[in-house]
């Protein structure tokens, strides 16, 4: 994985200094009930946007220009605890560097430690979660850092929004917002649901986004399938208009569970990466530093977190 770049890009736009972009891949499918194979998630991923074109008709941009780098794989699969540590460890690191991170897993448990991170570096983080699952447990089969619990964390210190989901337990009613959840089957007769969610955002926005979300017909490839989900144009107008009107200061993709013969979901989970980063950068000059606006002395004020300076992990 080592070896190559995103997308085949040239040095130029690859290295670690003049690269606003970080992409970190999460190879790990340690908790995953049914289907196995969200580690070979990341490779797929990558073969796939190295077979795309890399102009964005829509926006007229090439935003790996703004530079992609390829940052380690987080290999570690001692136990989900570890893991999930291992995750927020590297994505705090690269958000330190003032880079715009984005994680690619693996299953949804990653999101926990990406989660964390950006809540710690954040102020007032709102966490856009696009599932078919609620992820709302507190534990699962023994463990808080289960595919099952992805957002229990965020449901507790963050600014918690549900969209796309379809699937749950009736125990994660106890600590679901129903305010601030956007089910399937409502979201299907009414129009209204975008700007009623976006205006429920904070400013400062991470986005964790579970491939599940979409609806299996044009994305097969995943560890659970649920039917009747979002489509392709709806899904990137809802996220156009989020990274339109609000700070996004990262994101996450997972659950991308490849399959040999059916290559196209490899394809779909790739131009949903470079879409979301070609509207992350709409505005901005190639010249043009960026600011990713994080705080290290806000730490402690973040009304949403239960973490300080003081925790160590
Ligand atoms: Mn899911």
């Amino acid at each position: 994985m080592k070896t190559k770049t995103y997308a085949g890009i040239s040095a130029e736009y690859s290295k670690l200094e003049q690269s606003k972009i970080i992409l970190i891949p999460v190879p790990y499918d340690g908790t995953s009930t049914w289907q196995k194979g969200a580690d070979k998630g990341p490779d797929a991923f990558l073969d796939a946007s190295e077979n795309m074109e890399l102009y964005d008709i829509e926006t007229d941009t090439e935003v790996y220009q703004q530079g992609v780098y390829l940052a380690e794989a987080v290999t570690e699969n001692e136990s989900p605890e570890a893991m999930v540590d291992a995750v927020h460890q590297a994505t705090k690191k690269y958000i330190k560097k003032n880079k715009f991170v984005t994680v690619f897993g693996g299953e949804h448990s990653i999101s926990i430690g990406t989660i964390r991170a950006f809540n710690e570096m954040f102020e007032d983080l709102t966490v856009l979660h696009i599932d078919a699952h609620a992820d709302l447990r507190e534990s699962y089969e023994g463990s808080k850092c289960n595919h099952a619990c992805a957002v229990y964390e965020a449901s507790q210190n963050t600014n918690l929004i549900q969209v796309g989901i379809r699937s749950m337990d009736t125990i994660e009613k106890t600590v679901m917002d129903e305010e601030k959840t956007y089910f399937a089957h409502k979201m299907a007769e009414d129009d209204n649901w975008m700007e009623s969610a976006i205006d429920q955002m904070t400013n400062n926005v991470f986005i964790t986004f579970d491939l599940d979300a979409f609806d299996p017909s044009i994305m097969p490839s995943t560890g659970t399938p649920e039917p009747g989900g979002l489509l392709l144009y709806e899904t990137l107008e809802f996220l156009k208009q989020v990274f339109e009107e609000k700070n996004v200061v990262g994101f996450d993709i997972v659950e991308l569970c490849p399959n040999k013969i059916d290559k196209s979901s490899d394809f779909l989970a790739a131009k949903l990466y470079y879409k979301m980063l070609s509207y992350k950068f709409l505005d901005e000059a190639i010249d043009d530093d960026f600011e990713s606006n994080f705080s290290e002395t806000s730490i402690g004020n973040n009304k949403f977190s239960k973490y300080n300076t003081e925790d160590d992990y």
